[in-house]
Protein backbone atom coordinates (compact mmCIF):
# COMPACT_ATOMS: atom_id res chain seq x y z
CA UNK A 1 0.00 0.00 0.00
CA UNK A 2 0.92 3.61 -0.76
CA UNK A 3 3.14 4.72 2.02
CA UNK A 4 2.30 8.65 2.73
CA UNK A 5 3.64 11.32 4.99
CA UNK A 6 1.10 14.26 5.99
CA UNK A 7 3.11 17.63 6.91
CA UNK A 8 1.19 20.37 8.73
CA UNK A 9 1.41 23.60 10.27
CA UNK A 10 -1.84 24.40 11.94
CA UNK A 11 -5.64 23.15 12.10
CA UNK A 12 -4.86 19.76 10.52
CA UNK A 13 -8.30 19.79 8.79
CA UNK A 14 -7.06 18.78 5.15
CA UNK A 15 -4.57 16.00 6.90
CA UNK A 16 -8.13 14.70 9.09
CA UNK A 17 -10.14 14.78 6.11
CA UNK A 18 -7.35 12.66 4.64
CA UNK A 19 -6.65 10.46 7.27
CA UNK A 20 -10.56 9.92 7.38
CA UNK A 21 -10.26 8.48 3.42
CA UNK A 22 -7.67 6.10 4.17
CA UNK A 23 -9.36 4.71 7.41
CA UNK A 24 -12.61 4.27 5.49
CA UNK A 25 -10.77 2.90 2.53
CA UNK A 26 -11.61 5.08 -0.41
CA UNK A 27 -8.47 6.12 -0.26
CA UNK A 28 -6.44 3.49 -0.56
CA UNK A 29 -2.88 4.26 1.49
CA UNK A 30 -1.58 4.28 4.72
CA UNK A 31 -0.43 7.59 7.06
CA UNK A 32 3.44 6.88 8.32
CA UNK A 33 3.22 9.85 9.86
CA UNK A 34 2.28 13.47 10.57
CA UNK A 35 4.96 16.22 11.15
CA UNK A 36 4.62 19.72 11.90
CA UNK A 37 6.79 22.80 11.95
CA UNK A 38 5.10 23.90 15.69
CA UNK A 39 4.46 21.87 18.31
CA UNK A 40 1.49 22.62 20.13
CA UNK A 41 -0.82 23.02 17.44
CA UNK A 42 -3.99 21.64 16.94
CA UNK A 43 -3.44 19.33 14.24
CA UNK A 44 -1.36 17.24 16.14
CA UNK A 45 -3.65 16.49 18.95
CA UNK A 46 -6.08 15.80 16.59
CA UNK A 47 -3.87 12.68 14.62
CA UNK A 48 -2.87 11.71 17.71
CA UNK A 49 -6.75 11.12 19.02
CA UNK A 50 -6.70 9.20 15.47
CA UNK A 51 -3.52 7.06 16.10
CA UNK A 52 -1.61 8.14 14.43
CA UNK A 53 2.39 8.80 14.55
CA UNK A 54 3.03 12.29 14.89
CA UNK A 55 6.43 14.40 15.35
CA UNK A 56 7.20 18.15 15.49
CA UNK A 57 10.15 18.98 12.72
CA UNK A 58 13.25 21.11 14.77
CA UNK A 59 12.80 24.13 12.52
CA UNK A 60 14.10 26.11 15.75
CA UNK A 61 17.44 25.05 14.71
CA UNK A 62 17.46 25.49 11.19
CA UNK A 63 15.97 24.81 7.82
CA UNK A 64 18.91 22.12 6.97
CA UNK A 65 18.67 20.49 10.29
CA UNK A 66 14.76 20.49 10.20
CA UNK A 67 14.68 18.75 6.71
CA UNK A 68 17.55 16.44 7.68
CA UNK A 69 15.28 14.97 10.53
CA UNK A 70 12.47 15.11 8.33
CA UNK A 71 14.37 12.75 5.78
CA UNK A 72 15.14 10.19 8.60
CA UNK A 73 11.62 9.07 8.94
CA UNK A 74 10.44 9.31 5.65
CA UNK A 75 13.35 6.22 4.83
CA UNK A 76 12.60 5.24 8.06
CA UNK A 77 8.56 4.69 7.39
CA UNK A 78 9.58 3.98 3.31
CA UNK A 79 7.47 7.13 2.44
CA UNK A 80 5.96 7.36 -1.09
CA UNK A 81 4.80 10.63 -1.07
CA UNK A 82 5.04 13.45 0.61
CA UNK A 83 1.39 15.44 1.14
CA UNK A 84 1.61 18.93 2.29
CA UNK A 85 -1.40 20.07 3.90
CA UNK A 86 -1.51 23.46 5.22
CA UNK A 87 2.30 23.14 5.75
CA UNK A 88 3.71 26.53 6.09
CA UNK A 89 7.36 26.30 5.15
CA UNK A 90 9.13 26.35 1.97
CA UNK A 91 11.06 23.41 0.83
CA UNK A 92 14.30 24.00 0.17
CA UNK A 93 15.65 23.11 -3.87
CA UNK A 94 17.66 20.30 -1.95
CA UNK A 95 15.15 18.70 -0.54
CA UNK A 96 12.83 19.15 -3.43
CA UNK A 97 15.54 17.21 -5.55
CA UNK A 98 15.89 14.91 -3.27
CA UNK A 99 11.94 14.05 -3.58
CA UNK A 100 11.33 14.89 -7.11
CA UNK A 101 8.07 14.46 -8.32
CA UNK A 102 7.04 12.75 -5.03
CA UNK A 103 5.24 16.11 -2.74
CA UNK A 104 2.11 17.24 -3.48
CA UNK A 105 0.83 20.53 -2.29
CA UNK A 106 -2.72 21.81 -2.22
CA UNK A 107 -3.29 25.79 -2.36
CA UNK A 108 -6.52 27.91 -2.02
CA UNK A 109 -6.84 29.25 -5.41
CA UNK A 110 -7.05 28.85 -9.34
CA UNK A 111 -2.96 28.68 -9.87
CA UNK A 112 -1.72 30.88 -10.94
CA UNK A 113 -3.59 33.47 -9.56
CA UNK A 114 -3.11 34.31 -6.24
CA UNK A 115 -0.31 32.53 -4.90
CA UNK A 116 0.98 33.05 -1.26
CA UNK A 117 -0.50 32.58 1.86
CA UNK A 118 -3.28 34.96 1.80
CA UNK A 119 -5.01 33.33 -1.01
CA UNK A 120 -8.52 33.18 -0.10
CA UNK A 121 -8.46 36.85 1.05
CA UNK A 122 -6.24 38.02 -1.71
CA UNK A 123 -9.63 36.68 -4.06
CA UNK A 124 -11.77 38.50 -2.54
CA UNK A 125 -10.66 41.56 -2.12
CA UNK A 126 -9.50 41.69 -5.79
CA UNK A 127 -13.10 40.85 -6.57
CA UNK A 128 -12.90 37.93 -9.29
CA UNK A 129 -16.40 35.75 -9.41
CA UNK A 130 -14.69 32.72 -9.58
CA UNK A 131 -11.62 31.40 -6.91
CA UNK A 132 -10.71 27.93 -6.38
CA UNK A 133 -8.45 25.15 -5.40
CA UNK A 134 -5.39 23.75 -6.65
CA UNK A 135 -3.53 20.66 -6.43
CA UNK A 136 -0.02 20.75 -7.61
CA UNK A 137 3.18 18.78 -7.81
CA UNK A 138 5.73 20.84 -5.12
CA UNK A 139 9.13 21.90 -7.10
CA UNK A 140 11.73 24.04 -6.27
CA UNK A 141 9.54 27.30 -6.54
CA UNK A 142 6.36 28.35 -4.23
CA UNK A 143 3.27 27.29 -5.72
CA UNK A 144 4.23 26.86 -8.86
CA UNK A 145 4.86 22.83 -10.12
CA UNK A 146 2.65 21.05 -12.53
CA UNK A 147 -1.00 21.07 -11.63
CA UNK A 148 -2.77 17.96 -10.90
CA UNK A 149 -6.09 19.06 -10.38
CA UNK A 150 -8.44 22.11 -9.99
CA UNK A 151 -11.67 22.80 -8.65
CA UNK A 152 -13.56 25.95 -9.24
CA UNK A 153 -15.84 27.55 -6.10
CA UNK A 154 -18.01 31.09 -7.19
CA UNK A 155 -17.71 33.83 -5.03
CA UNK A 156 -21.34 35.05 -4.99
CA UNK A 157 -22.16 38.90 -4.27
CA UNK A 158 -23.49 37.35 -0.28
CA UNK A 159 -20.35 35.77 0.33
CA UNK A 160 -18.03 37.05 3.25
CA UNK A 161 -14.34 36.34 3.84
CA UNK A 162 -15.89 33.58 6.12
CA UNK A 163 -18.43 31.93 4.12
CA UNK A 164 -15.84 31.85 1.19
CA UNK A 165 -13.38 30.06 3.37
CA UNK A 166 -15.91 27.14 4.26
CA UNK A 167 -16.34 26.82 0.69
CA UNK A 168 -12.72 26.71 -0.68
CA UNK A 169 -11.98 24.14 2.49
CA UNK A 170 -15.13 22.08 1.87
CA UNK A 171 -14.08 21.53 -1.95
CA UNK A 172 -10.16 21.03 -0.68
CA UNK A 173 -11.25 18.06 1.60
CA UNK A 174 -13.00 16.60 -1.25
CA UNK A 175 -10.58 17.37 -4.02
CA UNK A 176 -7.35 16.28 -1.97
CA UNK A 177 -8.23 12.59 -1.39
CA UNK A 178 -9.43 12.33 -5.06
CA UNK A 179 -6.72 13.98 -6.45
CA UNK A 180 -4.27 11.77 -4.54
CA UNK A 181 -6.30 8.14 -5.61
CA UNK A 182 -5.52 8.98 -8.86
CA UNK A 183 -1.56 9.83 -8.32
CA UNK A 184 -1.12 7.21 -6.42
CA UNK A 185 -2.50 4.36 -8.50
CA UNK A 186 -0.01 5.94 -10.70
CA UNK A 187 -2.78 7.17 -13.67
CA UNK A 188 -0.74 10.78 -13.94
CA UNK A 189 1.31 10.82 -17.04
CA UNK A 190 3.63 13.81 -17.44
CA UNK A 191 3.65 15.92 -20.49
CA UNK A 192 5.89 18.54 -19.78
CA UNK A 193 4.05 20.91 -17.71
CA UNK A 194 0.82 18.67 -18.14
CA UNK A 195 -0.12 16.35 -15.71
CA UNK A 196 -2.37 14.19 -17.87
CA UNK A 197 -4.88 11.33 -16.72
CA UNK A 198 -4.07 8.32 -18.20
CA UNK A 199 -6.96 6.98 -20.35
CA UNK A 200 -8.64 10.45 -20.10
CA UNK A 201 -8.62 11.28 -24.23
N1 LIG B 1 7.95 24.55 -0.98
C1 LIG B 1 8.35 24.49 -2.28
N2 LIG B 1 7.46 24.61 -3.33
C2 LIG B 1 6.10 24.77 -3.12
N3 LIG B 1 5.98 24.81 0.46
C3 LIG B 1 4.67 24.98 0.21
C4 LIG B 1 4.41 24.99 -1.14
C5 LIG B 1 5.66 24.83 -1.76
C6 LIG B 1 6.62 24.72 -0.74
O1 LIG B 1 5.34 24.86 -4.09
N4 LIG B 1 9.65 24.35 -2.56
C7 LIG B 1 5.88 31.16 4.52
C8 LIG B 1 5.10 30.78 3.31
C9 LIG B 1 5.30 29.36 2.96
C10 LIG B 1 7.33 31.45 4.20
O2 LIG B 1 7.64 32.24 3.33
N5 LIG B 1 8.23 30.79 4.90
C11 LIG B 1 9.66 30.98 4.77
C12 LIG B 1 10.18 31.63 6.01
C13 LIG B 1 9.79 30.88 7.24
C14 LIG B 1 10.11 31.63 8.55
O3 LIG B 1 11.15 32.26 8.65
O4 LIG B 1 9.29 31.50 9.49
C15 LIG B 1 10.31 29.62 4.59
O5 LIG B 1 11.45 29.60 4.11
O6 LIG B 1 9.70 28.59 4.89
C16 LIG B 1 3.66 25.12 1.28
C17 LIG B 1 3.26 26.58 1.45
C18 LIG B 1 4.45 27.37 1.87
C19 LIG B 1 4.12 28.77 2.24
Amino acid sequence: MTNMAILISGRGTNMEALAGKCKSGELNANVAFVASDKADVLGLNKAKAMNLKTLVLPYDRGKVIAEAALDEELSKHSVDWIVLAGFMRILSSQFVARHSERVVNIHPSLLPAFPGTQAIKDAYEYGVKVTGVTVHLVDEMVDHGPILNQAEVRILDEDSLESLEAKIHEVEHDIYWRTLKDLFAGRYLRRGRRMIIEGSR
